[in-house]
């Protein structure tokens, strides 16, 4: 295993840090035994949880109107993984990373895998990305990819995603996640049903070539590239999607693709009651598609979220296997900071949503018992969990404080000697 940052300056960090600790996580362990809740059995469920990094999210993102550098940017994926690796070691939560095509392209995939292993990671869901033209690509997707009305450019676009299939077994991944950007931006520019149809037709051709473990991710987005119309613009036309290609091919909720104000907590519900969950990119926002940090603006939507996932994880809901990744775009902060505070989040709505009395809840409701239900949600959203999620990270040789450990080590400053600024006017997401 190839350490990143100093176990020794972790460990110093985290016995300065001990005292206080310890007092801290004692209350929180008296306070929940008050409410019969075992804090060992809490500890042991932030300990086995873990939260993909998309490789896209180690580098400094922007908007359309422009990138700002940031210092010591990942030259690569070889320096993506390094930043992951980081991650990992502080965090101890993110123990897989979600790649994405051409972007993380390599000669080598066996070496690759090897190469993730060595910082504790292995890989989670594939990419696809048929929302840019690459260098040396016949048929261009400015007007469509998968539901282009353009068969060439449909069996480009379904090549590319079995390509992705075939490099995803190479890196032991289980999963391909399809976006696409297709759609129209002008009333009449395409066949709103023909675009649908040319869809499932590309989306049978990549999914006969799944293997029998494998599951496709179907990611709706709401608007954004196209803005008139966007092909699988929403869960229902992804469920349409999933259905009617089979079993391997699931619904993919990434909390920034969708209407303001949308019930996403609901729409999760939907989903899992017909076994059709995929998983999740997190992200945080307050118009759009923003890619904010995960927890950052509304904490508590992302609580109600993981409240119906551990529902749904307690009652052992059929096919409920969510894959769980982040998907943001840090423009103004240092990736790292912002990846190892949202997976932080992350875990603590997990968290909160392990603490709620589930059985009181199920009474109250059955008595149409209101404010009892509702304070029996908000009682385990308001538990400041922060000294389990401590205590889950430094079991497992983590940082106590997982920012101020990296600030303490100046990996930014060590790695922003070999890695030149990425100048240059482009903007873009990523
Ligand atoms: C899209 C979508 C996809 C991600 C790209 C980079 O908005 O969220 O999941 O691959 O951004
Ligand atoms: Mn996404
Ligand atoms: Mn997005």
């Amino acid at each position: 295993m190839t350490d990143l940052i100093s176990p020794d300056l972790i460990g110093s960090l985290n016995e300065q840090a001990r005292a206080a600790h310890e007092d801290d996580l004692g209350s929180l362990g008296r306070q929940l035994a008050r409410r019969g809740i075992d804090l060992e059995a809490v500890i042991a469920r932030a300990m086995a949880w873990s939260v993909a990094i998309p490789t896209w999210g180690v580098g400094t993102g922007g908007t359309r109107f422009a990138r700002f550098p940031g210092l010591g940017e990942p030259r690569g994926i070889h320096d993506k993984l390094a930043d992951c690796g980081v991650i990992q070691q502080l965090t101890r939560g993110t123990r897989t990373v979600s790649p994405h095509f051409p972007w993380d392209e390599v000669s080598d995939y066996n070496a690759l895998r090897q190469e993730a292993a060595q910082y504790g990671l292995g890989f989670d869901a594939v990419n696809s990305n048929t929302f840019q033209d690459q260098t040396d690509q016949s048929h261009t997707y400015k007007f469509g990819s998968l539901a282009s009305a353009k068969k060439d450019t449909r069996a480009q676009a379904v090549a590319h995603n079995i390509r992705c299939i075939e490099i995803g077994k190479q890196l032991g991944s289980q999963s391909l996640t399809v976006w696409i950007g297709d759609g129209t931006n002008f009333p009449g520019q395409q066949s709103l049903s023909g675009m649908f149809s040319n869809y499932l037709d590309a989306m049978r051709d990549i999914y006969a070539a799944l293997p029998a473990d494998w599951s496709m991710f179907i990611e709706h987005k709401m608007y954004e590239p196209a803005f008139y119309s966007t092909v699988i613009s929403d869960w229902g036309s992804s469920l349409i999607a999933a259905q009617t290609l089979g079993d391997k091919a699931k619904c993919l909720v990434d909390l920034g693709h969708h209407a303001p104000n949308v019930n996403i907590e609901q729409i999760v519900a939907r989903l899992i009651h017909v076994g059709k969950l995929a998983g999740f990119h997190f992200n945080d926002s307050k118009y759009g598609d923003d890619d904010l940090d995960s927890g950052s603006v509304d904490p508590f939507r992302l609580f109600l979220v993981f409240n119906e996932l551990v529902d749904a994880e307690l009652r052992k809901a059929p096919g409920f296997r969510p894959a769980y990744m982040i998907d943001q775009s840090h423009n103004v902060t240092d990736p790292i900071e912002s990846l190892m505070s949202s997976a932080t989040e992350i875990a603590r709505a997990y968290v909160q949503a392990s603490i709620v009395d589930r059985k009181a809840l199920a009474e109250a409701q059955a008595e149409n018992d209101v404010m009892a239900a509702h304070r029996l949600l908000k009682a385990a959203y308001i538990t400041d969990v922060s000294p389990i999620l401590a205590e889950a990270r430094r079991r497992q040789g983590g940082a106590h404080d997982p920012i101020a450990a990296y600030r303490a080590a100046g990996y930014r400053a060590r790695v922003a000697k070999d890695r030149p600024v990425i100048k240059g006017a482009s903007s873009g997401i990523v």
